[in-house]
């Protein structure tokens, strides 16, 4: 493992944090690059967009429910555990958003947290403007139906061609507005960088004058995006990053 550097922290450090499967790869759950691309021989995109839902509910929801099985009992490591404590330590000049559904930077105790493409234990239904509610069944044989008007419940997640939640972006781009007159590090982590919008960040941190710092396994997509790479495991380098107040 390179010993990664640490970034001093000022008082008035402000830290944007972007995390991806990557994170919780220590924590027993298979990255997208694992899992992935193939799903009972679809690409992901196909059962991860409404147009697989549309077509195949049933094949779906068993996509899910094989996610929701093997995450259910994984538990956050050292990396989730870092980010709760650069929390604490740094209060509202921290903001943690993560691609992943795993749930698993909840169960470590962040607050400062947005889902930005949803919670694998969360349903909707997929019609009616019900709210979003926790729900840790598997769908397997048959599917869940709405109890309010009957149609079929789907993830609360974001698929593949569906818009993220604008409020979600938005509180990205205020926290960069109020970061980008202190000093400012954006942070990402365990993610290849090769989906949007969320890849597009690297760039907005960097117009608002971010110090940016990639830590992967290996050099991601957009690696060249980022002043600092340091390759290695999240929860080995994380708890050592930052130093100072
Ligand atoms: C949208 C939920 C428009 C599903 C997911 C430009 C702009 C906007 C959109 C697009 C665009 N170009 C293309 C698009 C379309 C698309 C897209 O980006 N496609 C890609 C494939 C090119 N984007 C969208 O569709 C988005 N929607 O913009 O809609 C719109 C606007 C208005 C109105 C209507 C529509 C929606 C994107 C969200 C898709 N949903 N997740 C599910 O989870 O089931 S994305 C899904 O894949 C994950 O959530 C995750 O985000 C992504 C996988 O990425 P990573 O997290 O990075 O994981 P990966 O495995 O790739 O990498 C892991 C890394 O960790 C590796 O590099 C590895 O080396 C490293 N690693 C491994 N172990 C460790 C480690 N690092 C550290 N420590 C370790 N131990
Ligand atoms: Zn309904």
């Amino acid at each position: 493992m390179t010993h990664a550097p640490s970034f001093r922290l000022k008082p008035t450090t402000h830290v944007l944090v972007l995390t991806g499967a990557g994170i919780s790869a220590e924590s027993g759950i298979a990255t997208f690059r694992g899992v992935a691309g193939m799903w009972e021989n679809e690409p992901l995109q196909a059962v991860a967009s409404p147009q697989g839902f549309a077509s195949d509910p049933l094949r779906v929801w068993r996509f899910y429910s094989e996610r929701r099985t093997s995450a259910a009992p994984c538990h956050p490591n050292a990396g989730h555990l870092a980010l709760v404590a650069l929390e604490a330590k740094l209060g509202e000049r921290f903001l943690l958003v993560t691609q992943n559904v795993d749930g698993l930077h909840y169960k470590a105790g962040s607050e400062r947290m947005i889902e930005l493409h949803g919670n694998l234990f969360t349903s909707r239904c997929s019609s009616c403007d019900r709210a979003p509610f926790e729900d840790t069944n598997v769908y397997r044989d048959e599917l869940p139906h709405c109890g309010e008007c009957n149609r079929f419940l789907r993830p609360h997640i974001v698929w593949f061609g569906e818009a993220l939640d604008p409020s979600h972006l938005n509180a990205v781009t205020d926290f960069m507005e109020r970061a980008s007159q202190h000093d400012f590090i954006f942070l990402a982590v365990g993610t290849s960088g090769s989906v949007w919008p969320a890849a597009g960040f690297v760039g907005l941190g960097r117009q608002a004058g971010a110090r940016t710092v990639l830590v992967n396994a290996d050099p991601a997509e957009n690696r060249g995006s980022f002043d600092d790479f340091v390759q290695g495991k999240a929860g080995e380098i994380l708890p050592t990053l930052f130093g100072g107040p």
